[in-house]
């Protein structure tokens, strides 16, 4: 689950330079062709672990921060947990097979840490390992090049008993789950994305509280997205120590920026969101450090930096991984959060079932922004999708026809940004299968396919016909 419209939160102060970018109107024209993206373009779909996998206790997987907060009355909606989930843990050959029958060429998946360590120090779990190795297997044997994400926000509770993300310690925990994992995969694993979405495994679960591990505390927030940046960059050399030929990345969750209204009040607060919901993670990671304007906002609750961390956090790195959801409003409020802003709900405009603002053009201005502000190479689209409220109809159909044109729209955009020179290699859609929504629980659903939970029977919906006659260019 992304932030909130109306969480405490922000993106650049560069929207207006996008016009010199790209143009953007072209979004509710005919729907876009495969032809129109270049041969070697990859399209895929995501997933994570504890979203999908199920299989929570079995082969020597151990608790995680997710399964506490479950299990933590009033914390997920229905009392839901990611227990069993699309029991993707032993209904993945079924799951790829669907992957290969759309015509993907790409699948993003995340490894559940708690299957591979269940203690601090201690040796691999073989057949967590194991595991792994034969979900690589049976992607490669249907055409799906593997994407592995190390950390989608299942820490094992263990390590979080000692301080989770806020101790420094757990950059080294991460460092030997990294080392076990591109060691046992890298021979036909290439690519790894390091962390998806920092923002919400700082923000979301240690300010806001709306994730695990529920803490509010915004200093602790800004400490744990310290060490999960710092994790990153001295994950990346080891990463290619291990792996012949890699390609290291992280996966950000962004939102273009804008402003309330042409006040200079709510300007300046765009900026002051855009200081930490955007800069904060882009400026260290392209070599800039954390921005000064927002360090002198947050004062005290600035994180501890040793000497070389922010040299290792801008280790030079092969793509960025931009996931992209709507975009955000921002007000002005004197005395509200350290920031003294407010993320405005959608008004007056399309949204999905989550409240989330429909907005294709949104994905190329931030697009423009990024390529404008850091030119960071490559950069994929590791997460897009939307959430609707989804039902089987008699005939056994889902006729999700407004999650089909999202993804025609935004497709459209992104062939239009791409047109205007930014350098957008990849596509994966969010997500194959409808799954665990953290703390939305079961009830929203953002899949291709839909699951039916009683009887894990998966059902293609309209969105992933139109998709899978997009990729075949039928
Ligand atoms: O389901 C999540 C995913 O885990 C991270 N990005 C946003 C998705 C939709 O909320």
């Amino acid at each position: 689950m992304e932030s909130f419209p109306n969480n405490p939160i922000t993106h650049s102060n560069n929207v207006h330079r996008t016009e010199t970018m790209t143009t953007t109107n072209s979004t509710d024209q005919q729907p876009p062709a495969r032809s129109e993206f270049a041969s070697d373009f990859l399209w895929g779909c995501a997933t994570s672990s504890y979203q999908i996998e199920g299989a929570g206790f079995e082969d020597g997987r151990v608790e995680s921060i997710w399964d506490r907060f479950a299990a933590t009355p009033g914390k997920v909606k229905g009392g839901a947990s990611g227990a069993v989930a699309c029991d993707h843990y032993h209904r993945w050959p079924e799951d790829f097979d669907i992957g290969r029958d759309l015509g993907l060429n790409a699948y993003r998946f995340s490894i559940a840490w708690p299957r591979i360590f269940s203690e601090v120090g201690g040796k691999p779990n073989q057949k967590g390992l194991d595991f792994y190795s034969r979900l690589v297997d049976g992607m490669l044997e249907r055409g799906l090049q593997p994407w592995a994400t190390l950390y989608h926000w299942d820490l094992p509770q263990f390590l979080q008993d000692r301080g989770g993300w806020a101790e420094r310690g757990t950059v080294d925990a991460f460092l030997e789950f990294t080392d076990a994992m591109t060691r046992r995969l890298g021979d036909r694993v290439q690519h790894w994305i390091t962390h998806n979405e920092p923002w919400c495994t700082s923000m979301i679960g240690n300010w806001e509280g709306l994730h695990a591990p529920g803490f509010t505390d915004f200093a602790t927030a800004l400490q744990v997205c310290h060490h999960v940046l710092l994790s990153h960059g001295k994950a990346v050399p080891l990463i290619r120590a291990n792996v012949p030929d890699a390609k290291v990345g992280l996966s950000l969750s962004l939102h273009p920026l804008r402003a309330a209204s042409s006040s200079p009040e709510d300007e300046a607060a765009r900026l002051r969101h855009d200081g930490l919901r955007y800069r904060w993670f882009l400026d260290p990671l392209y070599g800039r450090g954390y921005p000064q304007a927002t360090l002198d906002l947050v004062k005290d609750a600035a994180p501890a930096i040793h000497p070389g961390d922010l040299e290792a956090i801008a280790v030079k790195t092969d793509f960025l991984g931009v996931n992209y959801y709507f975009p955000e409003t921002i007000q002005d409020a004197p005395g509200e959060g350290p920031l003294s802003v407010r993320v405005l709900p959608p008004q007056d405009v399309e949204t999905t079932a989550l409240g989330w603002e429909v907005a294709p053009e949104g994905l190329a201005e931030l697009l423009a922004c990024i390529e404008n502000d850091y030119h960071p190479g490559p950069m994929y689209i590791t997460e897009n999708g939307s959430c609707y409220d989804d039902v089987v109809n008699a005939d056994g159909e889902v006729c999700d026809v407004e999650r089909r044109r999202y993804l025609q729209r935004h497709l459209a955009a992104l062939r239009d940004v791409i047109d205007g020179g930014v350098p957008v290699k990849g596509y994966f859609a969010w997500s194959l299968v409808d799954n665990f929504e953290w703390a939305e629980g079961y009830g929203r659903r953002f899949g291709l396919v839909h699951i039916d939970y009683d009887t894990q029977q998966r059902t293609l919906k309209e969105s992933g016909k139109w998709y899978r006659g997009f990729l075949r260019q039928e």
